[in-house]
């Protein structure tokens, strides 16, 4: 008499890779005004006025700052539009993205 195998039944669960994650980097330079620095983070990024500041003047005195993270459209999209709100003023205000560790 062959002996029965019971082979349980192993649930595999769907992997759901989540997306890739990337900084928008605020640059600082010498010339762009301190308050239009803040009325493009509030514009672009959503950022409360106090929100704004911190972010403006953490870059203003470090040298850079890390505005937010999103998926790598979105974060390219965002750098750009930031960078051109200050072109169009003739300020080098700078965006860079980074990829998230
Ligand atoms: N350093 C600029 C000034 O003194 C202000 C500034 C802050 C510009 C942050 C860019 O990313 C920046 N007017």
């Amino acid at each position: 008499m062959p002996e029965t195998v019971i082979k349980p039944r192993v649930k595999t669960q769907p992997k759901t890779e989540r997306p890739k994650l990337y900084k928008v980097i605020l640059v600082n330079d010498d010339f762009t005004p301190r308050e239009f620095v803040v009325t493009v983070l509030k514009g672009e990024f959503k950022l409360s006025e106090d929100q704004a500041h911190r972010v403006m003047i953490t870059a203003h005195t470090r040298g850079v700052c890390v505005v937010a993270v999103f998926t790598r459209d979105i974060a390219e999209t965002k750098a750009t539009r930031a960078t051109d709100a200050g072109k169009a003023k003739g300020y080098p205000l700078l965006f860079t993205v980074e990829p998230e560790e």
